[in-house]
């Protein structure tokens, strides 16, 4: 199977990736450009995100000196302004709409200007778990928030608008669809196993050890079975741990060192500062007990052979579904071979 055309299932979403591992059979043709490094200042006058700098909607930003949040300037989601009936979908209309609010929050990971997150040390990374935890408490003390998606963009290449490290959380007032899709198939194996999916997975994947990245005491990172991404990396915690709340101040800190020591590798690659979206993905909130559910985050990086050669998800998979030719045996090889600190 390793080596000819073959599908994958990915477990978490029931959909299923088109591996062809023959195309990338020629020789791996990895210089590494010459990027030029690029040199940012700890505090950029003209950065909206910078402590003590005034935002374009003219608030001004507190003199933070951790891990500090504020409510984005130009969100997506807003407060529902009913506070009635929300418009329902009629059954089996084909024009639908229905209400969506929420709030979206911008989270800064540190008052430099000039870091990432491979580049803050572990305790400081522990920081900003900290804050997301307390972000997800507070969103969710709103009864009507049944979702809450905390994420980063990086890299200009993902649309992030400016260097400043940071990443934002979008609290909803609905699930949203790559929950849905990953509820539906949580919830089928824990109906029919009585144990979580992704705690099977991840017995799976220690077994099988090919795609592991990195190991600690209380999480796993590796590059999974069905991964779409050339480069995709899924974080999994050992023990059940629904959302974000509930990991211990040991495990915040070896969710910080794990995240350390992938966005390092990253780097490492290609060397430059890997561009990625990643997020963590938990249960829903405010809907009842969700036992099925297992906390994890994935990463999707859009690099492909280069500090410039990206994936592009188009033509075959814009229409008919996602293709790979690296296997994710040979995308997990080459990440654990490279330092787990960054190197440059
Ligand atoms: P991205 O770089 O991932 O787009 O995140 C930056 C967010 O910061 C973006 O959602 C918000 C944008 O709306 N923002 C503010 O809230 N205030 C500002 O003054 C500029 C940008
Ligand atoms: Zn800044």
């Amino acid at each position: 199977m390793s080596s000819s055309p073959h599908r994958r299932r990915n477990a978490l979403t029931g959909e299923w990736v088109l591996v062809s591992p023959q195309r990338s059979k020629r020789p791996w043709q990895g210089q590494q450009e010459q990027v030029q490094a690029e040199q940012r200042p700890a505090y950029d006058a003209g950065c909206y995100l910078c402590p003590g700098n005034t935002r374009a909607g003219g608030q001004q930003n507190a003199a933070y000196k951790g891990p500090w949040a504020f409510t984005n300037d130009f969100a997506a989601l807003e407060p529902l302004q009913t506070s009635g009936m929300a418009d329902r979908p009629v059954p089996g209309a084909l024009l639908q709409a229905e209400e969506a609010g929420g709030t979206c929050r911008v989270i800064c990971f540190s008052p430099r200007h000039d870091l990432t997150l491979p580049q803050m040390e572990v305790p400081a990374i522990a920081a900003v778990v900290d804050l997301w935890a307390e972000e997800f408490s507070q969103l969710s003390a709103d009864p009507g928030i049944h979702y809450i998606q905390i994420f980063e963009n990086k890299g200009e290449v993902m649309g992030c608008s400016n260097p400043h490290p940071h990443g934002q959380i979008w609290a909803s007032t609905f699930v949203p669809p790559e929950i849905e899709k990953e509820d539906r198939q949580q919830r089928l194996h824990h109906d029919a196993h009585g144990r979580t999916l992704l705690e099977d997975y991840l017995a799976a994947e220690m077994a099988d050890g090919v795609r592991l990245l990195d190991t600690n005491e209380h999480f796993v990172s590796l590059v999974p079975f069905w991964a779409t991404w050339p480069f995709e990396a899924l974080v999994l915690p050992k023990r059940h741990v629904q959302t974000v709340v509930e990991f211990t101040q040991a495990e915040r800190e070896a969710l910080a060192a794990i995240l350390k020591a992938l966005t390092s590798r990253y780097d490492n690659l290609f060397g430059v500062s890997f561009p990625y979206s990643a997020g963590m993905h938990q249960a829903p909130v405010n809907l009842g007990t969700q036992p099925h559910w297992q906390w994890h985050m994935h990463f999707y990086p859009p690099l492909l052979r280069s500090a410039t050669v990206k994936k592009f998800m188009v033509g075959y998979e814009m229409l008919a579904g996602p293709q790979r030719d690296l296997t994710p045996e040979q995308a997990a090889e080459r990440l654990r071979a490279l330092p787990a600190v960054r190197s440059f």
